[in-house]
């Protein structure tokens, strides 16, 4: 890597007490000392600070402290230097620009993980989990990234793939070396339940990985149901905010409405629909139709019914679909006089009121419930959780499965080395043993400047 990058660590947005920007690669103190009042840090010794003044020529810009962290001993694994200023706006951007006309490159966003990465100071599965870091939300998200981020998750993965070599190698020597058969003969029946090992561990890590997805994503519920029943009411209530409109107004919600919440460290995102019905009007049309789309593209719905009415053809269908899915019903109103009739239904049904606050604990708990997810507080978050890992487990999943058919129908011991070594081969990717470039790059674009 010869370019020496340079970027503003910190969130350069608003006012703050102090910015970073750092600068990593074989230039950077070189350069840095180009404008630093203190050219003690071209011969001061790693992990030092110091203190002086950023100049351009003569004028001074700002009084700063700068951070010395010489290769290998840093975030890279290059020579790098954090120039820590005060948070003005001009003053981080002046300093970068006098930083890049001394010779250093804009880094690109991530580009400092990414060269930790191509260094080998940490693998794929750590700069992913460096990402949703950045991201998290709750609690639970920054939890699951920290197992990923420490190595935790990896020793999942770095463990199955040592069970498979072991497993190679074996195979290996029966091959090259037959004089030592006696000894080390690998037979369909010895591979068998190391076969099958391996595929239940993995099959644990798939299973365990919806958990990973749900803390990472979240879970997105549809609020649906017939105009006027209380949706956006419901909303409201599960958003403590006043964020739909409400009136008694059949047909007040045309478009979508949506807001999160989190509930015991799970983002919950709440979707509030226009309300079913046939209609002429061309506006609320559009909008019932973009109901049903919601409800396809959420993970629950939650179907919203009137205590106070008797129940219409259409929601007997609504009931129906509900029902198959398995989604909830919310009975709202039941502070008014029941009309409505007895359902027969097999999904959890929660009677309440959106306007007196009667349910809504009922149905949050009743969301994480059909998502399995119970106390997260104590839990190990060791998970895999973004599709890249998970669809690379499920591929090594399917070769082993392959390996393990094969061994029943007799196939030579030999021949199965080549999907064995394909399912380590694809665990390896996880943690980017192997990889392609373009992948990489990819990866790495979607993070932030400066990280
Ligand atoms: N008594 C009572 N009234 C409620 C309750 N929840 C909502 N309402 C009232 O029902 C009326 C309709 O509420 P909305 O929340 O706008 O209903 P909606 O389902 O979003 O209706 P559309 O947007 O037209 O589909 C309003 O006047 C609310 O105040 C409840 O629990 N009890
Ligand atoms: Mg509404």
């Amino acid at each position: 890597m010869e370019s020496t990058i340079a970027a503003i660590s910190t969130n350069n947005v608003g006012i703050g007490a102090i910015n970073i920007i750092r600068v990593s690669g074989p230039e950077a103190i070189n350069i840095v000392s180009k404008i630093f009042s203190n050219n003690k840090i071209l011969t001061a010794s790693t992990h030092t600070i110091h203190y002086g003044y950023i100049k351009e020529k003569e004028k001074i810009i700002d009084e700063v402290l700068v951070n010395l962290m010489r290769a290998p001993k840093s975030y890279t694994m290059e020579d790098v230097v954090e120039i820590n200023c005060h948070g003005g706006f001009t003053t981080t951007n002046k300093i970068l620009e006098l930083l890049l006309v001394n010779g250093a490159e804009l880094a690109e966003p991530g580009e400092f993980t990414k060269r930790a990465f191509l260094n080998g100071r940490i693998n794929l599965l750590e700069a992913e989990s460096v990402s949703d870091m950045l991201e998290a939300k709750t609690e639970a998200q920054s939890n699951m990234a920290l197992s990923g981020l420490t190595g935790k998750t990896s020793m999942l993965i770095k463990a199955l793939r040592e069970k498979m070599v072991g497993l190679l190698a074996n195979i290996e020597v029966n091959i090259d070396y037959p004089e030592y058969l006696d000894e080390l003969q690998v037979t369909k029946e010895s591979i068998t339940p190391v076969l099958e090992s391996i595929k239940r561990e993995l099959e644990n890590i798939i299973i365990e990985s919806k958990n990973g997805q749900i803390i990472k994503n979240g879970i997105k519920i549809a609020i649906i149901g017939r105009p006027n029943v209380g949706k956006s009411s419901l909303l409201n209530t599960l958003l403590e905010e006043e964020k739909a409109i409400v009136t008694d107004i059949s047909g007040t919600t045309r478009d979508i409405v949506e807001g999160s919440i989190n509930y015991k460290s799970i983002l919950l995102t709440f979707i509030d629909t226009a309300g079913i019905r046939e209609t002429d009007d061309i506006v609320e049309k559009i909008g019932v139709e973009k109901s049903k789309k919601v409800m396809q593209e959420a993970d629950i719905t939650v179907l919203v019914l009137n205590n106070n009415e008797s129940l219409t053809e259409e929601e007997k269908t609504l009931i129906n679909i509900v029902d198959k899915q398995e989604g909830l019903i919310f009975i709202n109103k039941i502070d008014l006089q029941k009309k409505i009739e007895e359902l027969n239904v097999t999904t959890k049904v929660i009677k309440g009121s959106s306007i007196k606050n009667q349910g809504i604990e009922e149905l949050k708990n009743n969301i994480l419930e059909k998502f399995q997810i119970k106390d997260l507080s104590n839990k190990d978050l060791t998970y895999l959780s973004n599709t890249r890992q998970i669809s690379l487990a499920k591929k090594a999943l399917q070769s082993i499965d392959n390996v393990i058919q094969e061994n029943k129908a007799n196939v030579p011991v030999d021949m199965l080395a080549i999907d064995i070594k394909m399912a380590w081969e694809d665990l390896g990717k996880i943690i980017g043993e192997y990889y392609e470039s373009e992948l990489v790059d990819n990866i790495f674009e979607r993070f932030c400047l400066g990280k």
